[in-house]
């Protein structure tokens, strides 16, 4: 029987990560299906997730797309699927086990309990929760959500956090197809669309570990998206040019 919430999880080349968070969202002691979004990874990840979806035909499912095209537009495409399967609750979390799947019981009570409509798992909530990243990862990362905050206004102090869960009601009143951003800016995107929409957002402190296997995929280009992707947001909804 399909469940009511969707962990949405894109990977690219993740194949050494892949089957331990997969396996550790299977064993929580809560009802969550997985949608695995692959970029046709070369270290066969996706062949891995289909290995695995025997066994549990109804809970795991799989998109391969035919090459690399971002995280942003991996999570568009599980959207749209989310929405179109019905779930109520659509979570996006990383492949990489920076993010403990465990929190997702947390954050999905929150979303239920607490009239909230968007839960972002944040690692600046109270100081720095952020684990064996190098100093200047945590720096730049810092410093990046508080130049957010300041362009944007928004009141949320872990706006680039990919560890999130949303009401179907959210996002669904979003066009995901005027998603514009592919990387950490598409994280801030989500965020201040919704929030610019007057949906409640709140933070939950989550603990985020760096991963220790498989490789970063960040690089110059997904920061200078964000920097300039932040200032075409704010513009963008002063002359509410899109939405
Ligand atoms: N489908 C798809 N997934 C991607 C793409 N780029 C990154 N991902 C996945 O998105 C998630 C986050 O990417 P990461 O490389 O971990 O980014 P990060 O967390 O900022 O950086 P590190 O933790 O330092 O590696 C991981 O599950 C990646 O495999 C992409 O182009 N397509
Ligand atoms: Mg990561």
């Amino acid at each position: 029987m399909k469940g009511n919430s969707l962990i949405i999880i894109p990977t690219y080349n993740e194949s050494e990560n892949i089957e331990l968070i997969i396996n550790k969202i299977l064993l929580l002691n809560d009802f969550n299906d997985v949608l695995i979004v692959d970029d046709n990874s070369p270290d066969g990840t996706s062949e891995i997730v289909s290995n695995l979806k025997k066994q549990n035909i109804d809970r795991i499912f799989l998109i391969v797309r035919d090459k690399k095209k971002g995280l942003g537009s991996a999570y568009t495409n599980g959207f749209k699927w989310a929405l179109d399967k019905n779930y109520s609750y659509i979570f996006e979390m990383d492949a990489d086990l920076s993010h403990d799947p465990a929190e997702i019981i947390k954050l999905k009570e929150l979303l239920i309990k607490n009239d909230t409509d968007v839960v972002i798992g944040s690692r600046y909530l109270n100081g720095v929760s952020v684990v064996n990243w190098p100093l200047s990862r945590i720096f730049l990362s810092y410093f990046a959500n508080i130049y957010v905050k300041i362009i944007t206004g928004m009141p949320i102090k872990d706006s680039t956090s990919g560890f999130i869960g949303y009401s179907r009601e959210a996002l669904s009143s979003l066009d995901i197809n005027k998603i514009k951003f592919n990387g950490y800016a598409f994280q801030i995107e989500m965020k201040f669309k919704l929030w610019k929409k007057n949906f409640k957002l709140r933070e939950h402190q989550i603990i985020f570990v760096n991963r220790k296997s498989g490789k970063s995929k960040m690089d110059k280009n997904i920061i200078f998206e964000a920097i300039f992707g932040v200032i075409i947001l704010k513009i963008n909804s002063i002359f509410k040019i899109y939405e």
